[in-house]
């Protein structure tokens, strides 16, 4: 019997990393597509909105369109401008991922914005992430990624979005 179960483990293992391999193959060329360094700070009390940075690399010219988050209701690409000395964001339609180059969507002066958090962001967790990304003119594909929720207190890297109510 005890050979029997260590068998039935190893199917399950194999199973499961057949359906991981299933879900890469899903995202269309998604190894194409690398996303690394996501990240996104903890929330402050009250605080329903975050900026999630990362870096998206595409082997392919290709456009960042769309983000959505379980966590958030609605998530959306920002742009941020000094408009008069006061930080502003904009929505955007797109972000353009010139074909091999690596686009840090902070450094680029872009974030992501997740709207009405279903819940607080503590430090360590991770938060799903599912971009659409147009490679090329007309080939959509879906991205999966987590972003790690760092401290409150991180800075640099990423212009934080969370509010008027935080410091730039
Ligand atoms: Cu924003």
């Amino acid at each position: 019997m005890k050979n029997l179960n260590r068998f039935g483990l190893l199917v399950a293992a194999l199973l499961l990393s057949l359906a991981s391999h299933a879900a890469d193959n899903a995202a269309g060329n998604g190894k194409d597509i690398e996303v690394s360094a996501a990240w996104v700070r903890a929330t402050a009390p009250g605080q329903d909105t975050a900026g999630v940075d990362m870096t998206i690399t595409s082997k392919h010219a290709a456009r960042l369109v769309g983000v959505s988050s379980p966590v958030a209701k609605s998530a959306e690409l920002h742009s941020m401008m000094n408009m008069a000395g006061m930080m502003e964001m904009r929505e955007v339609d797109a972000v353009d991922l010139p074909s091999g180059k690596p686009v840090n969507l902070g450094a680029s002066g872009y974030h992501v914005m997740l709207n009405q958090l279903k819940a607080p962001l503590k430090e360590g967790d991770s938060v799903p992430l599912i971009l659409s990304i147009m490679v090329g003119e007309n080939e959509m594909v879906k991205i999966r990624t987590t972003a790690e929720v760092r401290s409150l207190h991180t800075s640099g890297g990423h212009t934080q979005s969370g509010g008027p109510d935080l410091n730039y």
